[in-house]
């Protein structure tokens, strides 16, 4: 039976997550359940803010949360999204069979029962705990089948597994297991007091010479078939019960109790115990296909994060191509996003950046504002489709507003980022000068102030004409020390040398002061005057301060390359 079709929506944002684009996540995810529930309590499909009836949204992210991100999420109670590497389609993402649990010791023919009812030819045999002990194929049921003449009549199987196969009436009872041969009545007495052991089984109809023998000698079990003929005398069960022996009664015939006796096989005996192949929710549908190309069953257990099987999957169900379906926010180009985003379903997209290069196979919902930070727009859809956030998740997204817009100092800030966050920190019930001063506070926080390490973590590379030129970028708050400047001048007029660039320049943005400090090494001394204007700088190294300048795409590298073409042209 199919398993109904997940239903997960993840909302995830860029590669190298920032505040925002975690903040973001979360928020919108909130609003979406909400709507998706409200959604399914009226039995309506929703509108053009979609919140699916049957989804769930989960938040997600690609990569590592960075300090500021951990800090402003502690201080309102949250926990970081799921972290989810790659969006290739899975084994969660397809929908497979129900498995066919069966215990240990089930008998063969239950088992057998179980297949046809279930239109299964595989069955997951189940230890106590529920945990998979092997694989049984219609194909195991038979050979069972086929073998058990050969097998010199000798059995093994708990009394209770036939009791229940035969449908018999238990006049005695002895040993719970089963392990011996199988004698039939047609032997003489003689041959039988010689032959026949205690742990052995007697099929007889109307014998009580025979009957007699078996049970003197203490036999595990005594069958009296065709019982309504000829029923066994008290007086032997008398005896047997003493004795600890079996008596069953069956109505049926010697030869059809003969016939039926390997059904009472419990399936471990029967099932393939060793080398089984078994998948997992979180495996990669791609790996999991290979897998089953250099195997020979036609259905594999997947097992969940206990190790229980949670269903059954074959070449068939990998058959129809599964995605994952996924919400884009703070950025919309596939070069930014999660590994894997050619193979899943782009649902939506919210973002606040230039558009690039997106296409998709059906209309959707792209949400796209000019404003400072994408948990402005998130903020604004919530009060559009009238979803009241909580003072925490207000909290959260003021903080995001202020991060992305370096509290509302960066040219991208607008006044609906102002508009927003100070509605939002009502909400939340803090004062949005000090939200802001704390934001600040842990975006420049350097935990370790490793010159090549800060220089290497937002740096950027720029070709123009014949020049390779680096740009990095800190942030900081109230400056660095003169010392650590000192070192990180010296990293960067190292890397200019050592990688050949024509320029590497480092901005120490201060987002209290509105401006940045340039550690800058270039090799000709007259870039920067070009540049800026500065006509103090040296070729090697030199610093100077550029006030109001804090954003590196907008206004920091324009300036640069244009001055670098002016240079290649003269
Ligand atoms: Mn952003």
């Amino acid at each position: 039976m199919p398993k109904s079709a997940p239903n997960k929506v993840y909302i995830i944002g860029h590669k190298s997550p920032d505040c925002d684009s975690i903040v973001s996540a979360i928020a919108y995810a909130e609003i979406k359940n909400a709507l998706a529930g409200w959604a399914s309590a009226h039995a309506c499909a929703s509108q053009d803010a979609p919140g699916e009836p049957h989804y769930v949204y989960i938040p997600a992210r690609p990569g590592p949360v960075n300090h500021e991100t951990a800090t402003v999420l502690s201080s309102f109670g949250f926990e970081a999204p799921q972290f989810v590497p790659n969006v290739y389609p899975q084994v969660s993402d397809v929908q497979f069979d129900k498995p066919m649990l069966v215990p240990e010791g089930a008998p063969l023919r239950d088992v057998w029962r179980g297949m046809l009812d279930a239109k299964s030819a595989t069955a997951c045999i189940i230890d106590p705990d529920g945990r998979l002990s092997g694989l049984a194929t219609l194909g195991d049921i038979a050979r069972a089948e086929l073998y058990a003449p050969a097998q010199k009549d000798r059995y093994s199987f708990p009394m209770a597994n036939l009791v229940k196969v035969l449908g018999a009436e238990v006049l005695a009872e002895g040993q719970p297991e089963f392990d011996g041969r199988v004698f039939v009545g047609d032997i003489g007495v003689d041959w039988a007091r010689n032959a026949m052991s205690a742990c052995d089984m007697l099929v007889v109809s109307d014998r009580p010479d025979l009957q007699r023998v078996a049970i003197e000698k203490g036999i595990a079990a005594l069958m009296i078939t065709d019982a309504g003929r000829a029923p066994v005398s008290r007086e032997l069960v008398k005896l047997a019960r003493s004795g600890g022996t079996w008596v069953l009664s069956v109505e049926a015939d010697t030869h059809s109790c003969l016939g039926l006796l390997w059904q009472a096989v419990p399936v471990d005996q029967v099932m393939t115990k060793h080398d089984v192949a078994t998948f997992i929710l979180d495996d990669l549908v791609s790996e999991v296909r290979e897998e089953m190309r250099t195997r020979p069953f036609k259905l594999y257990p997947v097992m969940d994060e206990h190790g229980r099987p949670t269903g059954m999957i074959g070449g068939n169900h990998l058959a129809d191509p599964a995605h994952k379906r996924i919400v884009m926010v703070d950025h919309n180009e596939k070069t930014q996003s999660v590994e894997g985003i050619d193979t899943a379903i782009v649902l939506e997209v919210i973002d606040h950046h230039r558009i690039g290069s997106i296409e998709t196979d059906h209309p959707i919902l792209f949400v796209n504002r000019p404003w400072g930070s994408t948990a402005t727009i998130v903020s604004a859809l919530a009060r559009q489709n009238h979803v009241t956030l909580s003072p925490a998740l207000s909290g959260l997204l003021a903080s995001a507003i202020i991060s992305d817009t370096l509290a509302f100092k960066s040219p991208t800030s607008t006044v609906q980022d102002r508009l927003e966050a100070e509605s939002l920190a009502t909400c939340a019930g803090v004062n949005l000068g000090k939200l802001a001063q704390a934001v600040l506070e842990a975006k420049t926080y350097i935990e370790d102030a490793d010159p090549g390490e800060i220089l290497r973590s937002d740096f950027k590379e720029f070709t123009v004409g014949k020049s390779r030129l680096g740009i990095g970028q800190a942030t900081t708050s109230g400056g660095f020390s003169a010392d650590l400047k000192r070192q990180l001048l010296a990293a960067t007029r190292n890397l200019m040398e050592d990688a050949g660039y024509a320029l590497v320049a480092l901005m120490l943005t201060d987002v209290t002061e509105g401006g940045s400090e340039v550690l800058w090494a270039a090799r000709d001394g007259s870039l920067a005057e070009r540049a800026f204007g500065y006509t103090g700088v040296e070729a090697g190294a030199q610093v100077f301060w550029l006030p109001g300048v804090v954003s590196r795409k907008q206004q920091f590298a324009p300036e640069i390359m244009r001055a670098v073409r002016e240079l290649e042209r003269s």
